[in-house]
């Protein structure tokens, strides 16, 4: 039973309630209800995250060391393109790690191209909206 932890970063909280055109119109519960359907049909265990605050991510990753937290799935939000906190604590805890975005960070604005968190990642999954943490969650059960 692999247990993975799911973090979301600053402002996914608003999923589905503002910019349904760039993000979709599922909230993140809807999104981690899914989540939780497809796990126990693959028979891992999902916890959840989410944090408008960058240190608090930093402490939730720091708590996945002593947990039996086996993976983590991460939409670091805006902290992907700024972080060198959020990067530095996964490298921390030796965790394998997937970066998940809702939206194909590429085809936006130049300063998304650039993520701190992608050169040190299992892999990135990216613009497929609900469909990246899904994958990514499939990912991990293959790994
Ligand atoms: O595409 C993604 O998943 C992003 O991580 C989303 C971040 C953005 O800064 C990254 O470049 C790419 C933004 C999340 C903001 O979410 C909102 C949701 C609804 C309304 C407003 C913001």
């Amino acid at each position: 039973m692999p247990a993975i932890l799911v973090l979301n970063g600053p402002n996914l909280n608003l999923l589905g309630k503002r910019e349904p055109g760039l993000y979709g119109s599922d909230t993140l519960e809807a999104i981690n209800k899914r989540l939780q359907a497809q796990a126990e049909n693959a028979g891992s265990s999902l916890e959840f995250f989410q944090s408008n605050h960058e240190g608090a991510l930093v402490d939730r990753i720091h708590q996945a060391s002593l947990d039996g937290t086996r993976f983590i799935v991460i939409n670091p939000a805006a902290f992907t393109h700024t972080s060198v906190a959020l990067r530095d604590a996964l490298l921390g805890v030796n965790i394998p790690f997937i970066e998940v975005h809702l939206s194909n960070v590429y085809g936006r604005e130049e300063f998304r191209h650039k993520s701190l968190i992608a050169p040190v990642c299992k892999g990135q999954i990216a613009g497929f909206g609900m469909n990246s943490y899904l994958l990514a969650v499939r990912a991990v059960a293959a790994l």
